[in-house]
């Protein structure tokens, strides 16, 4: 394997317009902003991968500690536990949470994949595990619409990849519309499927007590984010008051957010993701603290690379499939009957569509 020494990073920040836009409580959102990152090394080999920084301010702090942090690097080999471990000690003073991390990430990732392409291997495979199918839910849809309109996409979710399980979000003015959709849906999808619902947060605990316990009995697979991803406290009252588990994590900044969320029984589930948690070095070190747990581990967005980290993460429970990003890939992962197999190419397996990323381009 050859040893790969840093050289320095491309990036570029385009903006995908959904086939069916995010609309939650918190935002309504259009145009998705993606940070492509090419990571070059002196041997030829590129590390690729991309952030959904949710908004094109985000995209561009990210880019512009990425360039940092490369900066600093160049020449340095590429080591991704050493150089995680020395660009979070390089952005001590900036605080370790937000973009500082997402930026870490990012380029964590890039790092695996271009070790990865050096040992030509697929990274579940360099990571010391293979390539099998995980099992996915599809996420793309069920924002906050009628029970009817709602429904009728369940439907066609569950059928656009044989999924086994969809993700619907609640949050509707009325709670009484929440449970009509919820109920509407299970109808429709039909008993071999689960349904589970998220929050996005936008609950105070009184509101979050009073609608859980107006679902609780439905038969929901998990309640997601009920309240504010830092209230670890509210969110333990409600795993001890509800039946339906309560998933968190995609809000954990690095893994000992998610040592924390255990220590202090918050919840039934995880769900961390990849920007946030800290890359591939950051899930490992997570997947770890879970495993021992014995905690159920899912992922949140990144279906491609997460794909592969579910592979060999020892309670690896769902993958959420959200094809958000796809539009700038040159070849877009694929669902089978529910699950996702990592493809059989070295590193994560992206590759850009250069002609997609001209036509979206922002900067
Ligand atoms: C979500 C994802 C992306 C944008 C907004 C909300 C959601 C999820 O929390 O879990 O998919
Ligand atoms: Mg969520």
């Amino acid at each position: 394997m050859t040893q790969l020494t840093i050289r320095s990073v491309r990036t570029r920040i385009v903006a995908l317009t959904h086939k069916r836009p995010v609309i939650s409580r918190a935002v309504t959102v259009t145009q998705w902003p993606l940070l492509l990152i090419d990571l070059e090394t002196e041997q030829g080999v590129t590390g690729r991968t991309y952030l959904s920084a949710y908004t094109l301010d985000g995209a561009r702090m990210a880019d512009q500690l990425i360039h940092g942090l490369v900066d600093r690097f160049k020449g340095e080999p590429v080591a991704p536990t050493e150089l995680y471990d020395k660009a979070r000690k390089a952005l001590f003073f900036t605080g370790y949470e937000g973009v500082t991390l997402t930026a870490v990430s990012g380029l964590d990732m890039a790092l695996w994949d271009a070790a990865a392409k050096a040992a030509d291997l697929p990274l579940a495979e360099f990571l010391g595990g293979v390539r099998k199918p995980v099992k996915a839910y599809n996420s793309c849809a069920l924002w906050l619409k009628s029970p009817e309109e709602t429904a009728a996409e369940a439907v066609e979710l569950r059928d656009e990849g044989g999924f086994s399980a969809v993700k619907m979000r609640l949050g509707r003015e009325d709670p009484r519309d929440d449970v009509k959709a919820v109920e509407a849906v299970m109808d429709a999808v039909g008993d071999g499927v689960s349904v589970f619902c998220d929050y996005n947060q936008l609950n105070t605990m009184d509101e979050a007590i009073a609608r859980c316990e107006m679902i609780d009995n439905l038969g929901l697979g998990w309640i997601e984010e009920p309240i504010r991803y830092d209230d670890l406290d509210g969110a333990a009252e409600l795993k001890r008051r509800l039946r339906t588990p309560i998933q968190i994590g995609e809000n954990f900044w690095g893994p000992r957010d998610l040592w924390r969320a255990l220590q202090m029984d918050a919840c039934s589930y995880v769900m961390p993701d990849l920007m946030r948690i800290g890359g591939v070095t950051g899930w490992m070190r997570a997947a770890g603290v879970a495993g021992a747990a014995g905690m159920p581990f899912s992922s949140h967005l990144f279906p491609e690379v997460s794909s592969h980290m579910l592979a060999v993460t020892e309670t690896a429970h769902w993958l959420e499939w959200a094809d958000w990003c796809e539009g700038v890939l040159a070849e877009p992962y694929k669902v089978e009957n529910g699950f996702v197999t990592p493809p059989n190419r070295p590193g994560a397996g992206i590759d850009w569509d250069e002609a997609a990323i001209a036509a979206n381009l922002v900067e």
